[in-house]
């Protein structure tokens, strides 16, 4: 029996897309950058089935590509050429929230936006949020440890697991979902699959741990004259304000780009270089909290909104970002965090290594400032063209960041990984990757650089790719 006939028995024909043309929205990823052809793609409704198709990529000798909802910014979601691409698509079945213990199970292929409209009616709220909520799944999160607007107060995905249960390289299913708040026994593998990019195991089931629902909101857009004085905004917030739940900063390029995209006004009296979008929630209204700590920053101008649409509108300026780059061009990502005491220095310099790296490239930068993360967006150079990216990096270590806040390693600085955590370190992820996968089997070339032992030969059995 060949590959695909072996991936048919086990999901049925329906779910084996070999097809050019139906797999083409699965092997391009959503900026452009990433992607190549797949043998084939294979959609199981369960974890058993995704047993089963392991089991059969690993006796074919074929590598594996996961994908969710294919909003990944690092390729990592996308095949590179060859590969089976496994969908969690079907993996959407989600569980009556358990109120004592605050958690509710899903399948890794349940998008944010789904999670939230089944715990929001009980009471509860994911904890996680960001724009691309509609599409994005729960295993796409665990798999790149997603972080968003909220993290600020509720953590990372990380922070928001309580169980597991997912795939190992040789189809042995592995599964931590008792939900138990005390439990030491032997090493922490959810923990260990939590940000590997879907190269140790693929993520089947989670259960999330849900924070409570918080309905008085308000929200604050302050236009500012420089980094600096955003730091001490954020500082405020901390102090007066222990309902902020999320503080995200954008520059005046980005909003010019954003606005020019949705054909909006500017909502503020003038322009500014800074902008701040903080939001405070609580049980009750925490309008006041958020007024104190912006007279005790000293800021005077401001736009609040305290209702849902107007919110929407504030956060449509900062979250419209991503949808009004990608379509002034592909844009190279570089998600890095900073220490805040170095933040100032990384945005002045930061368009200047770029510029130097890539003549007349376009920088545009925003993100969590809470998390001191930055998103680095440059447009102009060529998606193969890795300059750009490799002096933002540079200059992120040089400020003592990290290379990956939020978006994960992926395919697109799998080469930084050994400047970045260094020899020993990364020895240490090949023997871990080594021993769950030793034939490379489970996204190769994702987080760690694919080493000639880890190329595989086309799937035995398979012809080529069409
Ligand atoms: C966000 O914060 C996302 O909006 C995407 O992490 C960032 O497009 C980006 O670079
Ligand atoms: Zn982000």
């Amino acid at each position: 029996m060949d590959l695909v006939d072996a991936l048919r028995a086990v999901v049925g024909p329906a779910h084996v897309l070999v097809d050019p043309e139906v797999r083409a929205g699965y092997e391009r990823d959503w900026t452009g950058r990433f992607g190549g052809p797949a043998f084939a793609v294979v959609r199981p409704a369960s974890t058993e089935e995704v047993a089963g198709v392991v089991r059969a990529c690993a006796s074919a000798g074929a590598a594996i590509v996961p994908q969710g909802g294919n909003t990944g910014l690092v390729g990592a979601g996308v095949p590179r050429g060859g590969e089976v691409v496994l969908s969690t698509v079907r993996l959407n079945q989600i569980g009556a929230v358990d109120p004592a213990l605050g958690v509710v199970e899903a399948g890794a292929g349940v998008t944010l936006a789904a999670l939230q409209a089944a715990t929001r009616p009980a009471g509860f709220d994911p904890g996680v949020d960001f724009g691309a909520r509609d599409s994005c799944t729960l295993g796409g999160m665990v798999a790149c440890d997603a972080g968003g607007a909220r993290a600020l107060r509720h953590g990372t995905t990380r922070a928001r697991v309580a169980g597991l249960a997912g795939v190992l390289a040789d189809g042995t299913v592995v599964s931590r979902m008792a939900g138990l708040a005390k439990d030491n026994a032997g090493y922490d593998l959810p923990a260990t699959l939590i940000g590997s990019e879907g190269t140790l195991a693929i993520v089947t089931r989670v259960l999330w741990k849900l924070v409570p629902r918080l309905d008085a909101r308000v929200a604050a857009l302050v236009p500012l004259r420089s980094v600096e004085d955003a730091a001490t905004l954020l500082a405020a917030l901390r102090a007066h304000a222990p309902s902020l739940e999320s503080c995200d900063f954008f520059l005046d390029e980005g909003l010019s780009l954003v606005l020019d995209h949705q054909r909006r006004e500017l909502p503020l009296a003038a322009r500014a270089a800074v902008y701040v979008l903080a939001e405070c929630a609580a049980r009750t209204d925490p309008t006041e909290e958020l007024a104190s700590a912006l007279s005790d920053a000293g800021v005077d101008d401001t736009l609040v909104a305290d209702d849902t649409p107007g919110r929407e509108r504030l956060w449509a300026l900062r979250e419209g970002h991503t949808e009004a780059i990608n379509a002034a061009g592909v844009p190279h990502k570089m998600d890095v965090g900073i220490p805040l005491a170095a933040l100032g220095r990384f945005l002045d310099e930061a368009p200047r290594v770029v510029a130097d790296a890539a003549r007349g490239a376009r920088t545009i930068l925003f993100g969590h400032l809470g998390d001191g993360n930055v998103h680095v967006n440059v447009l102009g150079p060529d998606p193969a063209d890795e300059r750009a990216d490799d002096a933002v990096l540079a200059l992120t270590l040089a400020c003592g960041g990290t290379i990956s806040a939020e978006h994960g390693v992926g395919v697109a600085k799998a080469r930084w990984l050994e400047r970045a955590r260094g020899a020993g370190e990364v020895a240490a992820m090949r023997a871990l990757k080594a021993a769950l996968d030793p034939h490379g089997l489970l996204n190769p070339g994702a987080v760690l650089l694919a080493r000639e032992l880890d190329i595989l030969p086309p799937p035995r059995g398979c012809s080529s790719v069409g």
